[in-house]
């Protein structure tokens, strides 16, 4: 005879925050979002802290470089998908960690015989106006000029003109060595009344170029999240199939922090893949592990030694392993009692395991609910594939701009390992997730400063600075269906249907 499971199965859209009171150091600006992101004991500090409780979801449709070096400018950190093989991965691991904020290595480089028409071409293609010229077109050959849009007039000049005879040759140009700061390079920029600054090794070889503008950019960014050697977190997932060979790849180049991905972690396979990396690695390689949606999956994968646990079953916005398959739980429930497993465990033993809601986010004040109760991180999947930082295609839907966006579990990624549970999946009949479109909505930044401003206020609404204190303070109320209706604009005809704040953008 089955039984019946204790808990509740509730969704964030059923609850709502009872304000408390807030003293004049209320205020946004005050509040710190800092978290910690793998295990620590009662007393240390957490060997990885992020600056904004975000990561970015392990999927092809969401984390890829790009977005990788965005969310680690703002504070959160990405893990790069794992349903590609260890060296694609491990290639865009490499790729977000030799990346150096204001140093650009650039992707148009010209040789001093091509033509003049082959520039316009380039220019058309990548959309940058600025190419220099090595002596082997590659971007740290020799350098050996220049171009500009300056430097030729494209209705005029003839297309066939060489760039040697056009370019600005390496003799007339300031350039600085490698090793340069940026400071200093943006100085010599200034000074020098130049828009771009070739930096050169001591064999000339082209290293970077700064340009003017990177330097406001990076200024204001307070919160982004480094290593040791200035160079951005990032994350990779794994799976519970190949970790042998592929965690080795990763740990090379350079992932700060793995996390095993799957959409049931409360499983023998999850335990040896985290005893076959504490074997190998102790703890200098962190990972997590998941999803479980209780208190006792959260135990299981504590004492397995995960270094943080993700909780969240079909909750996904592009999940539908409730429907296929009949296993899963309300998100809200789900984290509410694994918040408390977490509190107990570190009661009992002395260690934190931070806890990483994972999907079901749909509107800003979501990400409040989760952190009020007590997610220490968030993982998003829909929110980031709506940036242009996302990995995938603008398309034109209908007169709008969507992006596309599709599930790990869906034919498109055919990523199994996720649902793997050690068979042939060679007969695998059934599809967890599916192929959509999101609304476009621009770059990263923008909007993760407006959602955390919302969550900033809603903090401080209920007296909190911090996430352990807004935890503590937050005073949660389940609403009725009836007043569901009442919290948005009702009973009256929108001018504009911009104004529907409770509408899944
Ligand atoms: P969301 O943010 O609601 O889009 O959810 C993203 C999460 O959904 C992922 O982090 C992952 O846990 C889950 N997911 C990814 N693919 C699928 C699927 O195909 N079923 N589910």
């Amino acid at each position: 005879m089955a039984t019946f499971f204790e808990g509740e199965s509730h969704t964030f859209s059923e609850y709502l925050l009872v304000p408390g009171y807030s003293s004049a150091e209320n205020i946004p600006a005050n509040v710190s979002l800092r978290t910690p992101l793998v295990r620590f004991k009662r007393g240390e500090e957490p060997a990885l802290s992020l600056n904004i409780p975000m990561v970015s979801a392990i999927m092809q449709a969401v984390s890829g470089p790009k977005l990788a070096v965005a969310l680690a400018q703002e504070g959160g950190l990405s893990f790069i998908y794992g349903s590609q093989s260890a060296d694609d991965e491990a290639a865009m691991v490499r790729e977000v960690k030799s990346y150096k904020a204001g140093f650009v290595v650039s992707d148009s480089t010209l040789t001093p015989d091509m033509t003049l028409g082959q520039v316009m071409e380039m220019k058309e293609r990548t959309g940058h106006s600025t190419m220099p010229v090595t002596d082997d077109g590659t971007s740290h050959g020799h350098l050996v000029g220049i171009v500009t849009s300056r430097d030729y007039r494209p209705s005029r000049d003839d297309r066939a003109k060489l760039v040697s005879e056009f370019m600005t040759p390496r003799e007339k140009m300031i350039v600085a060595e490698d090793g340069t700061s940026l400071k200093t390079a943006n100085d010599i920029i200034w000074d020098n009344k130049l828009n771009q600054l070739p930096i050169v090794d001591a064999d000339n070889r082209l290293v970077a170029l700064v340009f003017r503008k990177d330097y406001d950019s990076h200024k204001s960014r307070p919160d982004e999240l480094l290593d040791q050697h200035k160079r951005y977190l990032v994350g990779a997932g794994i799976n519970t199939r190949d970790y042998a060979e592929r965690v080795p790849k990763l740990v090379d180049a350079g992932a700060d922090v793995l996390c095993i991905d799957s959409s049931e972690g409360f499983s023998e396979w999850q335990k040896r893949t985290l005893a076959w990396i504490r074997e190998n690695y102790g703890d200098s390689v962190r990972v997590g592990a998941g999803n479980v949606v209780d208190a006792e999956g959260f135990r299981f994968l504590a004492d397995c030694g995960a270094d943080f646990v993700k909780v969240g079953i079909g909750g996904g916005s592009i999940c539908i392993t409730r429907e296929q398959k009949g296993i899963g739980r309300g998100q809200a429930s789900a984290l509410i009692d694994v918040c408390r497993a977490r509190d107990e465990y570190y009661e009992e033993t002395g260690v934190y395991v931070p806890v990483c809601s994972d999907g079901g986010i749909v509107y800003d004040y979501h990400m409040t609910l989760a952190l009020a109760m007590g997610a220490d991180f968030l993982m998003l999947g829909r929110y980031f594939a709506r940036f242009d930082e996302s990995p995938t295609r603008r398309v034109n839907v209908n007169g709008s701009y969507m992006k596309e966006y599709w599930g790990e579990g869906s034919a498109r990624a055919r990523n199994w390992q996720r649902y793997d549970l050690g068979g042939n999946k060679k007969g695998l009949s059934f599809v967890e997730g599916v192929d959509s479109y999101v609304p476009y909505a621009g770059p990263l930044k923008e909007n993760v400063d407006n959602s955390l401003l919302k969550v900033r206020s809603t903090m401080c609404n209920c007296g909190a600075l911090d996430l352990a204190e807004f935890r503590e303070k937050a005073k949660l109320t389940l609403v009725s269906a009836t007043s569901l209706v009442e919290g948005g604009a009702h009973d009256v005809l929108l001018k504009d249907s911009s104004q529907q704040v409770n509408f899944r953008s």
